[in-house]
């Protein structure tokens, strides 16, 4: 059992794969008896954060409710699995210090803008380079790659599955130690 209740905080452009990880990762960890929550745009930029945007102070904001909100559920003995794109790294700093040092493992998803701009799910980075949506992250506001992340995982090489195996490999390491 490599239950130990820590805040995965994935960090990446929007379509590098974060939440698609995190729901992986979510189902895997409930296989291994682990219980573990995601923290993602759909629950918590629609209801707690619905207030804020994208201006920096905004995007700083949210990564602090975030913060705390993860910290309640590792408190409460579960894995917190975040999945927001958290450009600024003095932002993904201060979660660090709100999560406490030990029980912070920031991930990098990693994907060059370009394959992130392929893939365009949503329309985004389309309407980004049309400026029909202002600040966007790596087009017009920018994306602050982590400099020592626990973790880096390119998600242009590894399949999803491949990923999900690369976190529960660091998770029971840690575990071991
Ligand atoms: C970046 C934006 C923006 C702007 C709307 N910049 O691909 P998505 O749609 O589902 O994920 C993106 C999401 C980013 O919200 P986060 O809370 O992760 O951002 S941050 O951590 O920086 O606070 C994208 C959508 O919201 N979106 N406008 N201008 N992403």
């Amino acid at each position: 059992n490599m239950h130990h209740s820590c805040v995965l905080w994935l960090t990446g452009l929007s379509g590098s794969g974060k939440s698609t990880l995190a729901y992986a990762l979510e189902k895997a960890l409930y296989h291994a008896s682990c219980r573990s929550y995601v923290l993602d745009g759909d629950n918590i930029r629609h209801g707690l954060n619905q207030d804020l945007g994208f201006h920096p102070e905004d995007r700083k904001e949210n990564i602090r409710r975030i913060a705390e909100v993860a910290k309640l559920f590792a408190d409460a003995g579960m894995i917190a699995v975040t999945a927001f794109i958290s450009p600024y790294r003095a932002d993904r700093e201060m979660a660090r210090s709100i999560v406490g040092e030990g029980d912070f493992i920031e991930i990098y998803v990693k994907c060059s803008l370009s394959e992130c701009e392929r893939r365009d799910p949503k329309g985004l980075y389309q309407k980004a380079r049309a400026g029909e949506i202002t600040q966007f992250t790596g087009i017009s506001a920018p994306y602050e790659p982590p400099e020592r992340p626990e973790l880096v995982i390119e998600s242009d090489r590894y399949s999803v599955s491949e990923s999900v195996d690369l976190i529960l490999n660091l998770l029971s390491s840690r575990t071991k130690l």
